[in-house]
């Protein structure tokens, strides 16, 4: 009995010295690193990639990773299709070099997506990789290593209410039209009208508040336990969240003090650290103070569809993280790997070019904050503080037919101006009435993009937001 209380006094000294060590951390510290970051890759993979966007010999319209809510899929069919998952050539440091080479700081992935296929060991449910698949082996702990190695930081997206193959979760009929490839071909039918979404009774064995309990809420501390440090967690689509369900899932994300998390696990009492606008760049006049991440897919859709070549070019793609970073924003692409684990070769290919475009001019993105100019009609702004003075980057898209570029409302004087793609020297020359005019040569050195960095004393104050030549 003494023994007893006395390693219950014990424990209860050790826990609290625990507490004692952890720093509670403000919200800028946490965020510092992100904000610095600019780029990130998400990953959208599970076994929707296997029947990558065919069913039955049929294509099935909408986002890939859907498939099985697209064309109801029984969850028996869906489950032993998932066996020959076999990811035999997934290589997660040939992932992350990729990812550390395009330039990108952070990578989140798709612990689970809204199938509920866990891409890790789980003891919560039989529906994972390690027991319902012929691979048999935890795809998320050798990327955890990879991006230690790296020194690239980790981030889980997790569906903490959608699931379509563990009992109790939820499953959405509310169709966006953002993330739909063809909104036009949605069907609905009487039956998952009746059943909420749900479209296999299979899919209504448990409550919702069970599911939280012995899935959602028992993942998300492993998620959170198992891997090491983790940076980001990122919720999605909060259909039938509850407040209780909410608080019970964020109150887990104490055992990683450092984690940042979006505005997805309920809405609108649980805004999370950042905003999440998907598939779109927010316009100036939408934003406020608070921090955001546009997430956009390469093509038209997040998990690997084998027919769909549809890629933005690299140009759109640097121009986009670009426009995102003079707005003061944060930009997750996506890469959709294959069923063997390979990332498709026109993500390769874009994410390579993207890479040669970054260790040139990746300067003028990380750690830089919003434009004082707001847009101009030929590129965009970025800047950033330096001990002496402020670095501005003049990101040229349109490159001028007459050589000259005219900033106006320029109250520091110039120290130095050259562009980035050459390191060449370029005259820059400040008038009375604030117009920086600055020379360049008459064709663009880099047809993607243009930076000219200009150096100028003292910090850059906001501008009136007017249309610039
Ligand atoms: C969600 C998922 O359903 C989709 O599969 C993908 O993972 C994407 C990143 O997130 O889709 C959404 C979520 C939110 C909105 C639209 C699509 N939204 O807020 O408009």
């Amino acid at each position: 009995m003494k023994k007893t209380i006395l390693a219950m006094i014990l424990s209860v000294l050790m826990v609290g010295s625990i507490f004692a060590q952890q720093k509670v951390l403000t919200k800028d510290e946490r965020m510092a690193w992100w904000r610095e970051a600019r780029f990130g890759m998400f990953i959208h993979w599970g076994v929707y990639s296997l029947p990558a966007g065919t069913w039955d010999g049929r294509q099935i319209g909408g986002i890939g990773e859907w498939i099985m809510n697209r064309a109801k899929i029984p969850v028996a069919d869906y489950q032993n299709m998932a066996k020959q998952f076999n990811p035999v050539k997934y290589d997660p440091d040939a992932w992350v070099k990729m990812a550390k080479d395009a330039g990108m700081k952070y990578i989140v992935i798709t612990s689970k997506h809204h199938d509920g296929f866990a891409l890790f060991e789980t003891k919560a449910s039989k529906w994972n990789v390690v027991d319902a698949t012929v691979y048999g082996k935890d795809l998320l702990k050798p990327l955890a290593e990879a991006c230690k190695k790296y020194g690239i930081k980790l981030g889980f997206y997790y569906s903490q209410a959608q699931d379509w193959n563990n009992p109790g979760g939820a499953a959405s009929r509310k169709i966006t039209k953002e993330g739909w490839a063809n909104p036009d071909s949605v069907t609905i039918d009487a039956y998952t009208k009746e059943h909420k979404g749900h479209w296999d009774p299979r899919q209504e064995k448990r409550t919702f508040d069970q599911y939280i309990d012995e899935v959602a809420v028992p993942q998300v501390r492993e998620l959170l336990t198992n891997y090491g440090d983790l940076a980001v967690l990122w919720w999605d689509t909060p259909t039938n969240m509850t407040v209780e369900a909410a608080k019970k899932l964020q109150s887990l994300l104490a055992l990683q003090p450092a984690i940042i998390t979006n505005d997805r696990l309920k809405r609108p009492d649980f805004p999370g650290d950042h905003k999440t606008p998907e598939q779109r760049i927010p316009n100036l006049a939408d934003l406020d103070s608070t921090d955001w991440e546009t997430c956009m897919t390469m093509n038209g859709t997040w998990g690997y569809k084998s027919y769909d070549h549809n890629y933005k070019s690299p140009e759109t793609l640097i121009r986009n993280l670009l426009d995102i970073a003079s707005k003061g924003g944060n930009f997750l692409l996506n890469v959709g790997p294959t069923s063997e684990g390979e990332f498709p070769p026109e993500s390769v290919d874009i994410l390579s070019k993207i890479g040669q475009w970054m260790k040139v001019n990746g300067e003028a993105v990380y750690g830089t904050t919003s434009s004082p100019w707001g847009l101009f009609s030929w590129g965009r702004c970025t800047n950033k503080a330096t001990p002496k003075g402020t670095s501005l980057y003049f990101s040229v898209f349109e490159w001028p037919a007459d050589g000259k570029l005219v900033i106006p409302g320029v109250k520091n004087s110039v120290v130095s101006a050259k562009l980035l793609a050459t390191g060449a020297k370029v005259k820059a020359t400040l008038a009375k009435d604030g117009n920086l005019t600055i020379t360049l040569p008459s064709a663009a050195p880099d047809p993607l993009a243009s930076v000219i960095r200009v150096d100028v004393k003292g910090k850059v104050a906001n501008q009136p937001v007017q249309p610039a030549k």
